[in-house]
């Protein structure tokens, strides 16, 4: 069986991930967004664009996520710090699964080895699926997985 072609992927990035490579690369590693698009764009075929975004704006992030739904197009999302406390976020997220669309939740570290606030998203119980701990790999997984299933 052939799956349909993904003419576009979202790629969403929340608050302060525009630092990524700058600070604690124990945590994030040394890689930054460019780095990050790079990757991906070199991971999906050529008919497919990767359309990497981040913003430190709540408001700007949900606005995004309409636009998804508004153009039917896959999510691939870092809520960042906004995953354990933004239920605006949540909102725009279920209005993504909602219309049949995937909306995958991604992080560079796994927040369960971390702290306690961590360990809790706001996020997960709206989205397709949850990829954790694998860098940037997290972000390929579920690129991957819209591709593929
Ligand atoms: O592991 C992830 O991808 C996180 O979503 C990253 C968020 C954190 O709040 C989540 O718990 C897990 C933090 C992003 C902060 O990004 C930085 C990048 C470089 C230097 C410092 C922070």
């Amino acid at each position: 069986m052939t799956s349909n072609p993904v003419p576009r992927i979202l790629v969403l990035n929340g608050p302060n991930l525009g630092r990524l490579g700058s600070r604690e690369p124990e945590v994030y590693g040394s890689g930054n967004l460019e780095d990050l698009e790079a990757l991906l764009v070199a991971f999906v075929p050529e008919t497919t664009q990767i359309d990497l975004r981040q913003t430190n704006e709540e408001a700007e992030l949900i606005g995004w996520l309409h636009e998804a739904v508004d153009t039917a197009t896959p999510v691939v999302l870092n809520p960042a710090a906004f995953t354990h406390y933004s239920y605006g976020l949540r909102d725009a997220a279920a209005l993504v699964t909602k219309a049949g669309l995937p909306l995958i939740e991604v992080h560079i570290s796994n927040p369960h080895t971390r702290e306690e606030f961590r360990h809790d998203s706001v996020i997960s119980g709206v989205a397709t699926g949850v990829i954790a701990g694998f860098g940037f790999g997290s972000y390929r997984l579920a690129v991957d997985h819209i591709l593929h299933g």
